[in-house]
């Protein structure tokens, strides 16, 4: 049998490095590529361009590689011990941005009787530099729209945070935490009928039309790659809800999210403060079905939205939509309250999961905002919201700057709570 030598890589990206590698590796024996899933990807980096079975597709016919297998994890470490590779070959670059990684594989080479070749860096190029050059490019309607999908499948739960305009939208893109050697980032965009409706100094009830939200929203497609979560209100009336439909996807829209509400909708956040009604699970099913019936790709979803604990009903009401909703066709429940204490949400999830284990769960904690992501994530939920905060924090700073302005007659006190002019300036890609 011949000796083997073992890659792993992403392989979103063909660069020459990966083909030097390839090269150097093949000297050595039978080249087995392990390539990472979407889900080894997943809490490292953005998703891959391209889906496992494309990249599969493309590696599996360089000249060189014998075999392609699957790593299921960012680290290679199990995918070491099942095959028991002869050899590991990997770019020296490593020893500066990966030093766990390297550490972690010269041990479990050393445990299968391996060895580790190291070989120098292709100067200059790079799959990170090129992710760069990704984002540039941009996305297509079709591969943003399919992310959302991909995102769910992958991750234990995907994080969403409220845009508004294309400035909110380029924070969600770009922002990025490294908190124990993970990448931290939002995976995608939640377009909220609250702040599109506030920011134009309109009520949250659905007085601002598609076309209307439209047109912001394409200012956050136009600098932004990250999937949208559209806030579709209750959906109005059947005959015009199966047009929205087909303009969001048309728009590389991942999802619609409608509640089952009826008549002159208010924000949930009100609760039973104001009138709010709840539709039949008869005529809201009816609704969800024509969506699921006008929609024309099979990635787009739309996602019920069950206002029970908002409008005052009871936990059996809330599983008996969620049920009927999802018999219906949708793609996904999401579950809303203003409890404070997020037991409701709790136990509803818990419920839920009793008995449908695959369908997601949207949830929006804006009044249980001390439960934290994992947590969540242990309840079942699949989606994560955070719905209003950048408009939510706009606001107090601008309102900040306006008063003091006006306190000082000037604008030198004011200056120190803006950024510098020089970071405004330069804060958008060709500017200069
Ligand atoms: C929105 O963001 O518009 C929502 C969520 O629908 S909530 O405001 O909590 O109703
Ligand atoms: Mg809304």
């Amino acid at each position: 049998m011949n000796q083997t030598i073992y890659i792993g890589m992403i392989a979103d990206i063909i660069h020459p490095g990966l083909i030097n590698i390839i090269r150097e590796a093949a000297k050595y024996g039978d080249v087995l590529v392990g390539l990472l899933t979407d889900q080894a990807v997943a809490e490292h980096k953005r998703l891959p361009y391209m889906s496992y079975e494309q990249r599969k597709e493309v590696v599996e016919n360089i000249k060189g590689v014998t075999k392609v297998l699957p790593q299921e994890e960012w680290s290679y470490v199990n995918n070491l011990r099942k095959y028991k590779p002869n050899f590991i070959i990997h770019g020296d670059d490593w020893k500066t941005h990966d030093a766990k990684l390297r550490e972690d594989i010269f041990e479990v080479m050393k445990e299968i009787g391996g060895e580790v070749i190291e070989i120098p860096y292709t100067q200059g190029i790079n799959s990170s530099s090129l992710n760069k050059d990704i984002i540039a490019i941009g996305t297509t309607p079709d591969i943003r729209l399919k992310s959302l999908r991909r995102l769910i499948a992958a991750k234990s739960i995907v994080r969403v945070l409220e845009a508004h305009s294309g400035l909110s939208g380029l924070i969600i893109e770009n922002v990025e935490v490294i908190r124990n050697d993970r990448r931290l980032a939002f995976d995608a965009m939640w377009s909220s009928s609250l702040t599109d409706s506030t920011s134009k100094g309109k009520p949250d009830i659905e007085a601002v039309d598609l076309t209307t939200r439209l047109q912001d929203l394409n200012n956050v497609l136009e600098c932004t790659t990250k999937p949208i979560i559209f806030d579709g209100d209750t959906g109005g009336k059947i005959e015009h809800f199966v047009f929205t439909v087909r303009t969001l996807e048309r728009h590389g829209i991942s999802a619609v999210i409608i509640e089952d509400k009826t008549g002159l909708k208010k924000n949930s956040l009100f609760g039973t403060d104001v009138v709010q009604t709840q539709d039949s699970i008869e005529d809201f099913c009816a609704k969800i079905k024509a969506g699921k019936n006008a929609q024309v790709t099979s990635d787009f979803m739309i996602i019920a939205r069950i206002e029970s604990l908002i409008c005052g009903k009871d936990m059996t009401d809330a599983l008996e939509r969620a049920e009927a909703y999802v018999a219906a066709g949708a793609d996904s429940i999401m579950i809303h309250s203003k409890n404070k204490t997020g037991e409701d949400i709790k136990t509803f999830c818990l419920e839920f999961r009793k008995k449908n284990t695959v369908i997601p769960i949207v949830v929006v904690p804006t009044t249980f905002h001390h439960i934290t992501e994992d947590e969540l994530q242990q309840w079942g939920a699949s989606i994560v919201i955070y719905a209003n905060h950048m408009l939510r924090a706009s606001y107090p700073a601008m309102l900040k700057v306006a008063t003091t302005i006006l306190e000082h007659q000037r604008a030198s006190e004011a200056d120190k709570l803006c950024m510098p002019v020089k970071e405004i300036l330069e804060l958008i890609p060709g500017t200069k």
